[in-house]
């Protein structure tokens, strides 16, 4: 027994807290690299990263897939006589968990923490019968609440969608889980409020209005948005974008369309982007692109940590491993001035056949390694300066006379015509140096 838990029993008695031991430790439930209090640039590596747990993958996945059942087995629910019970104890075993691992912060569903009942009203009894059991288990770890979200794809009723939904009455239903869940995410304390759209899309354009189904999306939005901020909700919006699965095609396909929706629909000033490693890759993208995307528009708000499989076209959503990925991620956020109310929140599942206990443990960690070594490459690279000091040389012919004139909207089209046509054959051949920088991002990536 350790005494890190605070519920009634403790789930993982084997396991104590996890702490940074070093590159060099062979113990496989301590960090190697992410050391929470090491200062990196101006903040510590924990104020900079923020990780949060996922409720969904850690305490809920069971490791079902489409061809096969439950492979794991989870002590917090073989033990419990009602739904109620097994969402009380699941609870108790994620704080025990997110507070050994030394995480800050966790996400959730509406439905990942308290079980649908048989009427709305029951349901929203379950959520904040659960909601106060929460509170206090935060105070009592301090483990905080980074976004609160509400499943709005699970229950049948949802199979056509649900802002999106062509029967109003289960759209005005899924107002009803949102209502609960925004005032869930107000009593924690959270900082950010997620929409993922996971069936807000079509699996025909035969059956589909879209554009009414996207005017039915973005007045949702907005009155979700007005409902959150005249509770007194100050923290962030968040929209994350997938291009498909469940649907065909899901609306917020990639970063640049969110942005162009929220936009074009004047939701931009509360609304920002949680960027998902793996949905990036579904949209062709890679993951930095979709961050860089949103930080161009000043709205990179949070990060789902993730991974695909490249060889696999859906959403695996495995722990992170590449420090590749991560440094050019956590490159992105440092240059977009870091996390404000967003943080990486570890939106992975340890895989199927992943059964020993300690899997949870060692999946996280390794994610949290991966971030940490990111995190010193970014800073590296802009420490260094050699990268960002050639990408700022690369387009200085902006920063004086007629580029500056270019840039300020002082020039015509008449006016670049003749400027160009003056510089006939002067400039143009410059080399990009790719080669060049990949390879400093390599020594970088092997510490020299
Ligand atoms: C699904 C996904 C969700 C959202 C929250 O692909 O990423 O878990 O993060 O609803
Ligand atoms: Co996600």
């Amino acid at each position: 027994m350790t005494d890190f838990y605070v519920g009634d029993k403790e789930y993982f008695p084997k396991i104590g807290k996890v702490r940074y031991e070093g590159p060099e430790s062979d113990n496989p439930l301590a960090f190697k690299f992410y050391d929470p209090e090491k200062k990196v640039g101006k903040k510590k590596m924990k104020d900079h990263l923020r990780f949060a747990v996922a409720y969904w993958h850690s305490f809920c996945a069971d490791g079902t897939d489409p061809f096969g059942s439950a492979t794991h087995a989870h002590p917090w629910i073989a033990d419990a006589k009602t739904p109620m019970e097994a969402a009380r104890h699941k609870m108790d075993a994620a704080f025990e968990f997110i507070t050994k691992l030394g995480a800050e912060f966790y996400c959730f569903h509406d439905r990942d923490m308290a079980p649908e009942g048989v009427s709305p009203s029951e349901s929203e009894k379950n959520l904040f019968t659960l909601v106060e059991r929460a509170k206090k288990l935060q105070k009592a770890t301090g483990v905080k609440l980074l976004w609160g979200t509400a499943n709005l794809f699970t229950h049948p009723r949802f199979m056509n969608g649900a802002a999106t939904n062509p029967e109003f009455t289960v759209l005005a239903l899924a107002a009803a889980q949102v209502k609960a869940a925004i005032d869930a995410t107000i009593i924690l304390g959270g900082q950010g409020y997620t929409f993922w759209g996971g069936r807000e899309g079509y699996m025909s354009l035969l059956n589909t209005d879209l554009k009414r189904e996207k005017e039915h999306l973005a007045r949702f939005l907005s009155l979700a948005r007005d409902y959150a901020r005249s509770q007194g909700f100050k923290g962030a919006f968040y929209i994350e974008p997938k291009p498909m699965e469940p649907t065909k095609h899901q609306y917020d396909y990639d970063t640049e369309t969110v942005i162009g929706f929220l936009k074009a629909n004047g939701l931009d000033k509360d609304f920002r982007l949680n960027i998902e490693a793996n949905h990036a890759e579904l949209a062709g993208h890679d993951f930095a692109h979709e961050l860089e995307t949103a930080a161009a528009a000043g709205m990179l708000g949070s990060v789902d940590a993730n991974r695909g499989e490249p060889r696999n076209g859906w959403d695996t959503d495995q722990f992170p491993t590449s420090y590749y990925e991560t440094a050019m991620a956590m490159y992105a956020v440092l240059k977009a001035g870091g996390f404000s109310t967003g943080g990486l929140n570890f939106d992975a599942k340890i895989r199927r056949n992943s059964v020993d206990p300690t899997d949870l443990f060692a999946a996280h960690i390794g994610g949290m390694d991966t971030f940490a070594v990111g995190l010193e490459i970014a800073q590296r690279i802009i420490a260094d300066g050699k990268i960002p000091g050639f990408v700022k040389k690369r387009y200085s012919s902006f920063n004086s006379g007629d580029g500056a004139k270019f840039e300020k909207g002082l020039l015509s089209l008449t006016d670049l015509a003749a400027i160009g046509q003056a510089d006939y054959g002067k400039s143009g051949i410059t080399s990009g140096r790719q080669e060049y920088l990949e390879n400093i991002l390599n020594q970088y990536l092997l510490g020299l």
